[in-house]
């Protein structure tokens, strides 16, 4: 490689190529600290997105869907898991991650702050929720750093999954008494618009689309993601035989597209401020969860070390 080249030179040369970064591998210091915003948040919003659902389980209304939901709900902690290792390759350990949701420092999707209130909120999350991260996640499968694009392949297979089990409730919901279907209609009419939020501002009040995107640690913006969803979503929407909320939504013959309403930011920034409906109650449930979850901790730590010593004494002997 020409020597005239800088550091960072040579290392968008790579992003250009398609090159994946890896762990050990040379990186801005500004990209290293973009993933570990971006992919800690991600794992904190898989951690948090654990509580709205698992309040349903010991109410879902037969034994196949409380399978499936328990099922549901491990994934998203084993989804929080990868993406904390993979964190963890940047150089920055468990411990100060967690501390940084606990005290507010690191966000998590404004989505997990909307409560479950029926169980037609747990088809519509299935159906919305994951049909947004999925639509969002399978562009990441893509993206630049190796142990995130990694861990998104698998995680992915997963959401799908998640997505037909939300879309199924709703079928046969939708299938059953008035009062079923109406219930279904209630729990899309709250649903649709924080989940469109999910995708980030409009790309022209995002702060960190441009450099994200020229480092390719984000493939597609936070609008053509938008509109993905929305034109995947509007059809599945007719199947069910319910309406999206929003006067506005309308298949543009020119565009190709479906044109839709204004988003409401002033409720996603309160939000993502910490103002809304359940924040105060999920960043509770988490700070208990950790608390009371120490002696786990300290007995696996306490495992470790007597498998380590029993090791060490089967090598002494032999
Ligand atoms: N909620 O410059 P921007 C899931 C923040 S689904 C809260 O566009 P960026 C799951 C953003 O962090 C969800 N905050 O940012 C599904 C930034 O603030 P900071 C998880 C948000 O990073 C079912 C500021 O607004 N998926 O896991 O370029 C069950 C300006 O935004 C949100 C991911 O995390 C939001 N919705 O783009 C269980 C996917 N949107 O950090 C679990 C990975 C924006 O500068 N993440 N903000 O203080 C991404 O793709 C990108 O980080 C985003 C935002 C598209 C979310």
């Amino acid at each position: 490689m020409d020597s005239t080249y800088s550091m960072e030179e040579r290392f968008q040369l790579r992003i250009d190529k398609e090159e994946k970064i890896e762990a050990r591998d040379w990186m801005p210091d500004a990209y290293r600290k973009t993933l570990i915003r971006q992919v800690s948040q991600h794992a904190h919003s898989e951690i948090v997105g654990m509580l709205p659902e698992s309040n349903w389980i010991t109410r879902a209304p037969s034994i196949k869907r409380k399978l499936a939901l328990l099922a549901k709900v491990q994934d998203e902690g084993g989804h929080g898991l990868y993406l904390y290792s993979a964190t963890e390759t940047l150089g920055i350990n468990r411990d100060e991650l967690i501390e940084q949701l606990h005290t507010g420092k690191a966000k998590y999707s404004s989505i997990f702050n909307y409560p479950t209130l029926s169980w037609a909120d747990i088809g519509a999350i299935g159906w919305l929720v994951d049909g947004a991260a999925i639509m969002n996640q399978v562009a990441l499968c893509r993206t630049s750093y190796g142990p995130y694009a990694r861990a998104m392949v698998r995680i992915c297979k997963e959401e799908s999954f998640h997505q037909r089990q939300g879309y199924d409730i709703l079928l046969t919901m939708c299938k059953g008494s008035e009062a079923q279907k109406e219930m279904v209609q209630d729990a899309v009419n709250r649903w649709w618009w924080p989940s469109l939020m999910m995708f980030g501002p409009n790309d022209d009040a995002s702060p960190n689309s441009a450099q994200s995107l020229k480092w390719k640690i984000k493939r597609l913006s936070n609008d053509e993601l938008r509109q993905r969803f929305v034109d995947a979503t509007v059809p599945q929407a007719e199947i069910l035989g319910i309406s999206l909320p929003d006067p506005l939504l309308k298949y543009n013959e020119k565009r190709g597209q479906y044109d839709f309403g204004p988003i409401d930011w002033d409720e996603f920034f309160q939000v993502v401020a910490g103002n809304g409906p359940c924040n105060k109650e999920r960043l509770a449930a988490r700070v208990k969860a950790h608390e009371e979850g120490a002696w786990v901790r300290e007995a696996s730590v306490a495992y470790a070390e007597k498998q380590k010593n029993r090791l060490l004494s089967d090598v002494a002997v032999a």
